[in-house]
């Protein structure tokens, strides 16, 4: 449904896959989904397949006590509507376009 891709900065972190508390919001307790593991550099992806809320939060001790998290709301594969509508003389005298983008 979508490949998420995190880019590290240069300080040690790492993005871990995070409990939802109660109010459905991530936890710094890993939940086992995803780890990228501690790294300086480079990029960590992952693909959610399933539609839902997932949480994460870096792993380096102290780090997510420190706000380091966030969540990620995977949607399902909606129909994207495009609607195109020509008038005028000739082409591309009037256009208006509506483009329903939709996030997979
Ligand atoms: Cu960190």
């Amino acid at each position: 449904m979508g490949t998420w891709m995190w880019v590290q900065g240069s300080a040690p972190h790492s993005v871990r896959s995070a409990v939802l508390n109660q109010i459905n919001q991530p936890s710094c307790t890993a939940s086992g989904l995803f780890d990228s593991g501690i790294k300086s550099s480079g990029t960590f992806s992952y693909t959610f397949t399933t539609p839902g809320r997932y949480g994460f939060h870096c792993g380096v001790a102290g780090h997510c006590e420190n706000f380091e998290y966030g969540y990620i709301d995977v949607r399902g594969t909606p129909s994207p509507t495009v609607t195109r509508t020509w008038t005028g003389n000739g082409p591309f005298t009037t256009k208006t376009q509506r483009h329903k983008e939709a996030i997979r």
